[in-house]
């Protein structure tokens, strides 16, 4: 008998009509944080995940990135399906190669099994330190997996907010491999970007030369929320500073994602044709947007098919 898999209450279901963007994305653009759910009777929930979203498959994704106008896919192991990377695996095998992911993995990991995920396209390992989403990994935890996804070449995305990083900061700079950071390290965008809150994480990437930031989320992140472009304002626009900041500061360190399905909003769903439309109010000439969508993940995802210098 199939178990019948009841969301958490007050979940919102991805965007079914997303409008089709104005901005037209760059040649080869990489989505390059979005996830798969399930679908749950095929790939089941992890029994400690900390929500059940609703099913989100590969094929609802590649859907999405074809409407949209992006290349490929970087996908990023939700922490509904913990450490079991089934689902993201699969997806990545049917993308045809124009899909990348990164993984959850445990401690003691062997080299057998990341040599499967590697040959799957994952090239990175998530630790996340959001505590409403996992029970947060320890440090010890953290250095057994970089010392043996070293060889791989792979890097690490790290996901944490704001009020966290003063803490996290020494432990993450003595990470000898790239991190990547989910969501700007979601800044309180009630302050300003000018502020010592963020100066504190573009700190941080300026310490750590090798960090990279992911300028995505304004529907998680924003206080204004999202009117459509009016042709005035982006949507979302209390998030655009901060982000137009970073994509400034670190140009060849940024990256840009939906983040569909869109896990844990429950006030409003984006449309992603809007999130998209977003881009140029953030990387606001064609170098930047290319350097955005394009070279930068590309360079990190898929090194071996070159980038534009
Ligand atoms: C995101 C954000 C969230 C959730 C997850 O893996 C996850 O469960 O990433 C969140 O709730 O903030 O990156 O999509």
């Amino acid at each position: 008998m199939t178990e019948t898999i009841t969301k958490t209450p007050g979940w919102l279901d991805w965007y079914a009509d997303p409008t089709k963007p104005r901005f037209t994305l760059p040649e080869g653009a990489v989505d390059a944080h979005c996830h798969v759910f399930g679908p749950g009777a095929e790939f089941p929930f992890a029994p400690e995940r900390k929500y059940t979203p609703c099913d989100a498959s590969k094929n609802q994704l590649f859907a999405l990135r074809d409407h949209l106008g992006f290349s490929r896919n970087v996908i990023v192991q939700a922490t509904c399906h913990g450490a079991d990377n089934r689902a993201m695996v699969d997806a990545l095998r049917a993308s045809g190669g124009r899909a990348r992911g990164v993984a959850t993995v445990r401690p003691g990991i062997s080299e057998a099994e990341l040599a499967d995920l590697h040959e799957a396209g994952v090239r990175g390992v998530r630790f996340n330190y959001v505590k409403r989403l996992v029970d947060t990994p320890s440090p010890e935890d953290l250095r057994d997996v970089v010392a043996r996804i070293t060889p791989f070449g792979w890097h690490v995305v790290i996901y944490f907010e704001a009020p966290d990083l003063p803490e996290l900061r020494d432990f993450f700079t003595s990470i000898p491999l790239p991190l990547v950071v989910d969501h700007m390290g979601r800044p309180d965008v009630s302050a300003s970007p000018d502020g010592p809150g963020f100066a504190g994480f573009l700190d941080f990437m300026r310490d750590k030369t090798d960090v990279w930031c992911k300028v995505t989320c304004p529907e998680r992140l924003s206080r204004t929320g999202p009117p459509a472009l009016d042709g005035e304002h982006a949507a979302y626009r209390d998030v655009v500073p901060f982000a137009r900041r970073v994509v400034e500061d670190f140009p060849d360190r940024v990256l840009w994602g939906t983040d569909w399905p869109h896990p844990n909003l429950t006030d409003h769903m984006p449309d992603d044709g809007l999130l998209v439309d977003g881009i140029p109010h953030i990387a606001t000439t064609p170098e930047l947007q290319q350097a955005l969508l394009v070279d930068n993940p590309m360079r990190l995802y898929w090194p071996e098919e070159g980038s534009t210098p």
